[in-house]
């Protein structure tokens, strides 16, 4: 049987949302503190996607200014109604609370409508379309009724797709079907006459869980169909590939299928760096509801082909290396913190990238000169030329790995106090730094280099032709388990200095990212 590798998203890609239109396939995942915001994938086939672009741009409405790397944009969902794309997501905000919008386009890759602030409580908003064309919102929020029995609940009103504003009642749909943790990540579906909810529960890590309910109406009431969970790996053991699955999101094939998209980590002894990841699972309906992966009951590394497909016509891409040697715009796969750096990080005209010295550190909640890209294989090797004539010890360029603001290091080309070049590898956790190796180098451009595996990520310098390998960092340390948060490791480029070195600027010749996992 024809098969296909799971993830089909690697690297942080969480909370996956997906729709059609005619034969193409469209995805959206959350970005966090990451600039631009809100990825959007494209797929025809549901196995290789493609970056098509972001759906948020700068916006005022949505300031990404001040936040933790794990806030920012969280859970979007895309839908396709009559032409226009629809996409509805959260901006976290910490405990300054949560801002819900709505952006639509002609086009997925852009461009994306200003967002448009919705008067919504919670997290995870949802759009359903109804066969009357009526579109109906859903999030969830804190319980508000005092018997809930559980954290959270899930609620529905109505949007005016006029005014793009919501309008009329709200409606109270479920409250879960586990009750222990919040019940999130709505989304409505309609098969045969009959409303299904589809959520997540027991939260986003060991225990989560795909839950559903079902009803006659739209608005409810739902009751909670009693085969929840329908989709989990809490129960399997440390030995289970994929781990943490749940929120997902379904869409039907123009063969006739149904698959979903659920979010899942890939742990090794017991931590993931890579983030939450996109898979694809088979989904049955029945009478009953959804039944998901039938024949496996699990989310497989290797999954049957979607029907249409064929083996020859999802063959993924080599992985081999990508060499980037900025010449023309940025590509989608580029990010950098909570704004764009279009001032401090810069493609020269003859090629490279150019990076202003900038005082605001990898540290801050603000935007330092960082652009960085997801790691989207465990086994990897990135590498950049990096020419950086500091004149002082505190201006810095080069290679990070970056984890959040407090959790990261940097393998930074500099100068010691005498103004011979060297190259120092810190890693940085919980705020604290620690200097972990410093070697003497003969020029002012070096190439620095990162290897990554299972156990670790080592760091190296090349210069003159001498390949001096610097430390090693064990892997746990850039986990989510160890950091805390929403994402995955960004390798990326960076340039820092102090207030009084802003002219300085550094120049990367090329930049390469080797995956290394898949044959
Ligand atoms: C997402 C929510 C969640 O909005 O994490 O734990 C949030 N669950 O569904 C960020 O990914």
């Amino acid at each position: 049987m024809p098969t296909f590798a799971n993830p089909v998203l690697t690297g942080s890609h969480p909370d996956p949302s997906i729709c059609r239109a005619g034969e193409d396939f469209y995805l959206v995942t959350s970005s966090f503190a990451y600039f631009p915001g809100i990825p959007v994938c494209h797929s025809r086939d549901l196995v290789n996607w493609r970056p098509l672009g972001h759906v948020v741009h700068r916006s005022p409405r949505v300031p990404l200014a001040g936040l933790d790397v794990s806030d920012g944009l969280w859970a979007a969902t895309i839908r396709h109604h009559r032409g226009t794309f629809y996409v509805v997501a959260t901006l976290a905000r910490g405990r300054q609370g949560s801002v819900t919008f709505l952006c639509t386009a002609s086009d997925p890759a852009g461009p994306w409508s200003e967002p448009i602030v919705l008067e919504a409580e919670g997290i995870d908003p949802s759009l359903f379309f109804d066969d009357d064309g009526r579109c109906w919102f859903t999030a969830c929020r804190d319980a508000v009724e005092p018997d809930a029995g559980g954290p959270g609940e899930l609620w529905m009103r109505e949007l005016d797709l006029d005014a793009l504003a919501l309008t009329g009642p709200t409606h109270v749909l479920w409250h879960g079907a586990m009750r222990g943790a919040w019940v999130e990540a709505p989304h409505v579906y309609k098969r045969d006459g009959v409303y299904h909810l589809i959520a997540a529960e027991g939260g986003t890590e060991h225990h989560h869980a795909v839950t559903a309910a079902r009803s006659d109406t739209v608005t409810g009431p739902y009751a909670t169909d009693p085969r929840s969970p329908l989709l989990t790996h809490r129960h399997r053991g440390a030995a289970e590939p994929v781990h943490n699955v749940g929120h997902v999101d379904l869409v039907d094939t123009p063969a006739g299928e149904t698959w979903a998209v659920a979010l899942g980590v890939r742990p090794i002894d017991g931590t993931h760096t890579l983030g939450r990841e996109v898979f694809l699972v088979p989904v049955e309906w029945t009478a009953r509801g959804p039944v998901f992966a039938p024949d496996t009951g699990r989310v497989m590394l290797s999954e049957r082909l979607p029907a249409g497909t064929t083996a020859a016509s999802v063959r993924p891409a080599p992985p081999g290396p990508v060499r980037y040697g900025f010449r023309g715009p940025l590509g989608p796969e580029w990010s950098s913190l909570r704004g764009p750096v279009d001032d401090l990080v810069s493609p020269s005209p003859d090629g490279g990238l150019t990076i202003r010295l900038s005082p605001e550190p990898l540290t801050s909640t603000g935007t330092p000169a960082f652009l960085a890209r997801r790691q989207q294989h465990l086994r990897m090797r990135a590498a950049a030329r990096v020419r950086c004539t500091a004149a002082a010890p505190t201006q810095e360029a080069g290679l990070a790995v970056f984890q959040n603001q407090d959790q990261h290091a940097t393998l930074g080309l500099t100068v010691d106090a005498s103004g011979t070049p060297q190259v120092v590898l810190t890693a940085l956790e919980a705020g604290a730094a620690t200097r972990l190796a410093a070697v003497a180098v003969a020029d002012s451009e070096v190439v620095l280099a990162v290897d990554s595996d299972e156990s670790g990520y080592t760091f190296h310098v090349e210069d003159d032709g001498t390949r001096t390998t610097l430390g090693s960092i064990e892997r746990p340390f850039f986990s989510t388990e160890r950091a805390g948060g929403f994402v995955g490791v960004h390798i990326g480029l960076y340039g820092t200095g102090d207030a009084g070195s802003d002219a300085a600027e550094a120049h990367v010749h090329w930049f390469e990212y080797a995956g290394l996992d898949r044959p």
